[in-house]
């Protein structure tokens, strides 16, 4: 067991002063083992965590199951905003964005990437096979193709049906909650006490041709720091991306606040710096020692939670009220 404590996470956040909050958070039955640890995003997490969780049960690290967690929501074509189904851009186009990070800091990631069902593969090939973090558009394309990943089309029939609806209006106002919903990031604590972690997305539908958002993007969508802990971001990239949103919750992890106060902190951040009352955005985080915060700017972000062999769905705290 890597530099870990087993403590009952009730001891850990009943010595935790920096954020009252953090005890307030129903935490599943303190079964043994407390490790693994997942948490991801929205209601789909449920199935992703499911995955993940196999995939450490059966002596896969933490980036295994996390980038095996979420090819279960780029697999799903009802999932309107990861991988094969997602809404496409206001030409029509599905564009994706992805990335993975693991313990030893080690990145990888895609993005503008066009006509492959898992781009969280292809991140994680990025890391691997290359001595780059990111490659995007055409590029990541080709080095796909050498890969050996297939090409597919993307657009399936219900999202073609809402992209022409959508261009009757061609009205470019993402709703809360619904066009920015469902983006899948997913941070484990293995039971080796490693952390790793994977992000996987269409990006916000009807966008610019182009645009790519926080889901990529090291220390916005997604940072992973072995020694500190994790974070990952959902919602609309734009505010993540200038407050660099995961970077942001670790480095207050690493100061000594909570996962829940660095969440919450960072949720203020954007709310500081910009006009919040009609976006969304979603932090989750893991510390080293498995405790867990999750916080929104809006009502309405729900998030999968595994502890052990258990998961559950939770709502997060937010900081406006419904
Ligand atoms: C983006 N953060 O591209 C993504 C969208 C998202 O749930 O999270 N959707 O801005």
């Amino acid at each position: 067991m890597a530099g870990i404590s087993l403590l009952p996470l009730t001891s850990s956040l009943a010595h935790d002063e920096t954020n009252a909050q953090a005890a307030e958070i129903p935490i599943p039955p303190l079964g043994e083992p407390q490790l693994p640890v997942i948490i991801s995003t929205w209601e789909h997490g449920m199935d992703a965590n499911s995955r993940a969780l196999e995939v450490l049960q059966t002596g896969g690290s933490a980036l295994d199951a996390a980038v095996q967690g979420v090819m279960v929501a780029e697999a799903d074509p009802q999932n309107l905003s990861v991988g094969i189904g997602g809404l496409p851009d206001r030409d029509g186009i599905v564009s994706l964005d992805a990335c993975v990070m693991d313990h030893l800091g080690r990145a990888g990631s895609v993005c503008f990437l066009q006509g492959f069902v898992h781009p969280i593969a292809i991140a994680r090939k990025v890391m691997e096979e290359t001595p780059h973090v990111m490659l995007a558009g055409e590029g990541a394309r080709r080095f796909a193709l050498e890969m050996g990943f297939e090409e597919e089309n993307l657009l399936t029939e219900e999202s073609k049906k809402a992209w022409e609806e959508w261009i009757q209006a061609a009205d470019y106002k993402p709703l809360i909650n619904i066009e920015n919903h469902d983006t899948i990031g997913l941070i484990a604590l293995g039971m080796d006490g490693n952390l790793a972690g994977a992000c996987t997305t269409s990006g916000v539908a009807f966008k610019r041709h182009g645009r790519v958002g926080d889901s990529p993007i090291i220390g916005a969508g997604l940072f992973v720091d072995n020694e500190v802990g994790a974070a990952t971001a959902t919602g609309l990239g734009e505010a993540v991306m200038r407050t660099c949103g995961s970077f942001l919750i670790v480095e207050l992890m690493r100061q000594g606040k909570s996962p829940q106060a660095a969440c919450e902190e960072a949720a203020k951040r954007i709310a500081a710096k910009m006009d919040i009352s009609d976006i969304q955005v979603g932090y989750l985080a893991i510390d080293r020692k498995g405790n867990t915060g999750a916080f929104s700017l809006q009502p309405g972000f729900n998030y999968a939670l595994s502890r052990g062999s258990e998961t559950i769905l939770m709502d997060a705290k937010s900081l406006l009220k419904p």
